[in-house]
């Protein structure tokens, strides 16, 4: 496998330098691109000043912030030209464990797409409280059953994508931002009868820096979803 880990950032600059030294150590393999936003903390900048000591690190500079869907879509365009056969999807705020990506890439090798689930058997969410875990539940519930899913966590942003997978889902022309991205990207991989799997995985809160999702990405996602359903063919 030819991985590129897609690493979007805004304004990551107290978690760049971790995150590039663990994803280093966890998958040596791995390629990684780091997709900014024009971060005003400078994050682009540190990336590149670490990549001649860690190598395989490329720093793809994008003028404003423009959003996380965006900055994906920019991202597999690059790594899909430079030839890579498997794109995976991480925060780089710790919220995903790059300790669990061995698991996804495993998954990864039977599965043309293969998605970090907090809501299958041994997933979890471990400080998250009771109010914060039923509206993400409830939202995947209502995701799955309006678009006929079959996934747990489609709202989840810790994935692999095979490079046939990226081109099946047609993912230049997904629209949405936010989770409305990783939703819209799980139901084009379904029409698409593409093969998903789920890997458990534990998802945790950001120690370092702020998060950068507004809660109108939740109404975005929810506005999208019954969009959807509604358009969508009879029995697909
Ligand atoms: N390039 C880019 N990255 C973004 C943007 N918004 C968020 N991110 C990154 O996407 C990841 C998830 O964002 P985060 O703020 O942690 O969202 P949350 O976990 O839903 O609160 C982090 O690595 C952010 O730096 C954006 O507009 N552009
Ligand atoms: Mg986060």
């Amino acid at each position: 496998m030819k991985t590129l880990v897609v690493l979007p950032t805004y304004n990551e600059i107290l978690n760049i330098e971790p995150m590039l030294r663990a994803l280093r150590n966890v998958v040596p393999d791995c390629d990684v691109l780091v997709v900014d936003d024009g971060s005003p903390d400078g994050t682009a900048n540190k990336a590149d000043n670490l990549s001649a000591e860690l190598g395989s690190i490329h720093v793809l500079r994008r003028s404003e912030k423009s959003g996380l869907g965006g900055a994906y879509r920019a991202g597999f365009s690059w790594g899909l030209e430079a030839g890579y056969d498997h794109f995976v999807e991480i925060d780089c705020d710790f919220s995903h464990d790059p300790k669990a990506l061995p698991d996804l890439l495993r998954a990864a090798e039977s599965s043309d797409v293969v998605i970090g689930s907090r809501y299958i058997k041994g997933g979890s969410i471990p400080q998250w409280a009771l109010s914060r875990r039923l509206l993400s539940r409830g939202g995947n519930q209502y995701a799955s059953l309006m678009l006929g899913l079959g996934v747990k966590d489609a709202t989840a942003g810790f994935r692999v994508y095979s490079d046939d997978a990226l081109r099946g889902i047609d993912f230049a022309n997904v629209r949405a931002d936010g989770y409305g991205f990783q939703i819209e990207m799980t139901y084009r991989a379904k029409q698409a009868k593409l093969s998903i799997t789920e890997v458990p995985i534990s998802f945790v809160d950001r120690e370092l820096g702020e998060s950068k999702m507004s809660g109108h990405i939740v109404i975005e996602a929810l506005l999208l979803v019954t969009k959807w359903a509604l358009q969508r063919p009879f029995g697909r």
